[in-house]
C-alpha cells in the first residue's frame, strides 16, 4: 500500500475496503495515514495544476425576502464561476419565497487558481429591472485543499444563508450541494478484460422532481365516544381537518350541546391533493364552539396517508385505509400511529384525540370513528361524491346525524336541550328547595296551632 496514493478519494476508498476486510476499520487507519501525509498531499496538490469540473446541485430555496411591494419576490437563480454565467431569469417563479430548483450545473476550473462560485437569487421585475434578493459565495479552493471534505464520498447537503450588501440580516436560504471532479483522474481509469482503458466518471444524481400526481382524498368523520366536556358538562363539538395549516383547512358542522360524549357527524371532507407533498400526515382537531370566547381546541389526532398516496399514484387505482394495509405496512413503520379498526367494518377506524392537561401531561380526549379513501383525481371525477352529506352521497352513504339539537316551539323543550346538565341539576335542586319551603309554609299554621293547644293543655 502506498500511503501517498491516499490523496485520491478512490484510492482511499479501496484502502478502506481492504482495512474493513481485515476487520480493523475501527482503528481509522486511513484517516490517520491521511493526516500523517497531509502536508505531502497538500504540497503535491498545490504544485500540480488539475483541471476539474465544479458540479453544483441546486435543490430549493426558503424564506426569500420580498423585493416587491405587496407581494413575495419572483425568484430565480443566477450563478457565476470562472467567467461562466448562468441564470434562470426565463424560469422565474411568480411570488415564490420558497422556490424549488432541482437542477445541476457544471463549471470548469483549474486548481489551484479557481475563482469562487457565486450563487445569487434575484427578484424578476418586468419593468423596473430585477433586484438582488441575496447571494452566497463558496470558496472552491478552500474545498479542494480541505482533505476531510475531499475524502467525503457523498458531499453533504448545505443550507447556505443569502446576504444582501445593504443588510447584515439573512435574506433567505439555499439548499444545495457541490462536487469537484478531476477531469483526468488516473485512479478512476479501469482496464477491462481486453485491455481497453476507460475512465469511470462519477455519477450525476438525477434530482429532477417527479411530476405531481393529482389525488382526491375523501375523509369521513362518522361518530365519536368519550369526547371531552367543559366544566358545564357539555361540548359544542366540531372538527377541523388538514394536512398542512398552509393548505386548505376543512371543518365539519357543529354538534351543539352534546352532553353524553358521543357527538355524531356523518360528515365527508374532500381534499384535492398533489403527490408527492411535503406533509402527508392528516391532522384532525376537535373544537368546542364558543359564542362569547374564542373556540377552544380540546384534542388532536393524526394518521399518516403518505404510503397510501404513493401506492395510489403507482397503481393508478383507488385505495382505502383498511385493517390489512394498517397491519401489514403502517403499524411497523409508524409505531406512534395507533389506529383501532372496527370489528365489523375493516375500513372504519378509531382515531384517539390527545391534548396536554394543565400539568403539561398528555391526556386522552375521546375517540373519533373515521374512513379515508384515496382516489386518482380522474377516477374520482368519474364517480363524484358530495361534501358533508350532499349528493351524490355514496361510498359510504352518510345518514343524518343522531342526537342533534331539535328546533322546537316549546320553550321548555328548547331549554331542556340547551341547558347543560350541571345547570339543570342546580335548577332541580332549587325547585326541590322551593317545593319544600312551600310545603313547610302550608303546614306551618297547623303546626303552630297544634303547638299552642299542646302548651295550653299542658301536655
Ligand atoms: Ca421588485
Ligand atoms: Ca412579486
Ligand atoms: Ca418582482
Amino acid at each position: 500500500m502506498d500511503p501517498n496514493k491516499l490523496s485520491s478519494a478512490t484510492e482511499r476508498d479501496k484502502f478502506e475496503q481492504y482495512v474493513r476486510r481485515l476487520g480493523i476499520d475501527h482503528l481509522c487507519i486511513s484517516k490517520a495515514l491521511t493526516n500523517l501525509n497531509s502536508d505531502e498531499i497538500l504540497k503535491s496538490a498545490l504544485l500540480k495544476e488539475e483541471k476539474c469540473i465544479i458540479r453544483f446541485y441546486a435543490v430549493s430555496g426558503f424564506d426569500m425576502s420580498s423585493r416587491d411591494s405587496g407581494s413575495a419576490s419572483d425568484t430565480y437563480l443566477a450563478l457565476e464561476c470562472n467567467g461562466k454565467k448562468v441564470d434562470e431569469r426565463d424560469n422565474y417563479q411568480l411570488d415564490e419565497p420558497n422556490p424549488d430548483f432541482y437542477k445541476v450545473y457544471d463549471f470548469e476550473g483549474h486548481f489551484p487558481g479557481s475563482s469562487p462560485l457565486n450563487i445569487q437569487v434575484w427578484d424578476y421585475d418586468a419593468i423596473f429591472g430585477d433586484e438582488l434578493v441575496g447571494e452566497t459565495i463558496i470558496d472552491l479552493e478552500d474545498r479542494y485543499f480541505t482533505l476531510d471534505w475531499v475524502a467525503l464520498k457523498e458531499k453533504p447537503i448545505e443550507y447556505r444563508q443569502l446576504y444582501h450588501p445593504s443588510s447584515k440580516m439573512s435574506q433567505g436560504v439555499v439548499k444545495c450541494w457541490m462536487e469537484i471532479i478531476k477531469v483526468n483522474d488516473p485512479s478512476r481509469v479501469v482496464i477491462d478484460e481486453n485491455g481497453e482503458k476507460s475512465e469511470e466518471m462519477p455519477r450525476i444524481w438525477d434530482i429532477t422532481p417527479k411530476p405531481l400526481y393529482e389525488l382526491e382524498i375523501r375523509i369521513c368523520v362518522l361518530n365519536c365516544k368519550d369526547i371531552w366536556m367543559d366544566a358545564e358538562g357539555t361540548c359544542d363539538t366540531y372538527f377541523r381537518g388538514f394536512f398542512d395549516t398552509n393548505e386548505e383547512i376543512q371543518e365539519t358542522d357543529t354538534h351543539f350541546r352534546c352532553t353524553d360524549g358521543k357527538p355524531d357527524f356523518e360528515y365527508r371532507l374532500v381534499y384535492n391533493v398533489k403527490y408527492p407533498k411535503k406533509v402527508s400526515k392528516f391532522t384532525l382537531q376537535g373544537y368546542d364552539r364558543d359564542f362569547f370566547k374564542s373556540n377552544e381546541m380540546f384534542g388532536e389526532g393524526t394518521f399518516e396517508l403518505g404510503d397510501i398516496m404513493e401506492d395510489v399514484s403507482l397503481i393508478k387505482a383507488p385505495l382505502s385505509m383498511n385493517k390489512k394495509y394498517y397491519e401489514d405496512v403502517l403499524k411497523k413503520k409508524y409505531p406512534q400511529m395507533k389506529l383501532e379498526f372496527d370489528s365489523e367494518d375493516p375500513n372504519k377506524f378509531w382515531v384517539q384525540l390527545w391534548a396536554k392537561n394543565k400539568k403539561g401531561k398528555m391526556e386522552k380526549r375521546g375517540k373519533v370513528a373515521m374512513k379515508a379513501d384515496i382516489y386518482p383525481k380522474d377516477q374520482a371525477a368519474k364517480n363524484p361524491v358530495g361534501k358533508a352529506r350532499d349528493n351524490p352521497n355514496h361510498s359510504p352513504t352518510l345518514p343524518p346525524p343522531e342526537g342533534r339539537l331539535e328546533l322546537s316551539l316549546n320553550p321548555l323543550k328548547m331549554l331542556n336541550q340547551l341547558l347543560p346538565p350541571a345547570v339543570k341539576r342546580k335548577i332541580m335542586i332549587a325547585l326541590c328547595c322551593i317545593a319544600f319551603c312551600a310545603l313547610f309554609l302550608m303546614i306551618l299554621p297547623n303546626l303552630i296551632s297544634a303547638m299552642i293547644s299542646n302548651a295550653i293543655l299542658g301536655k
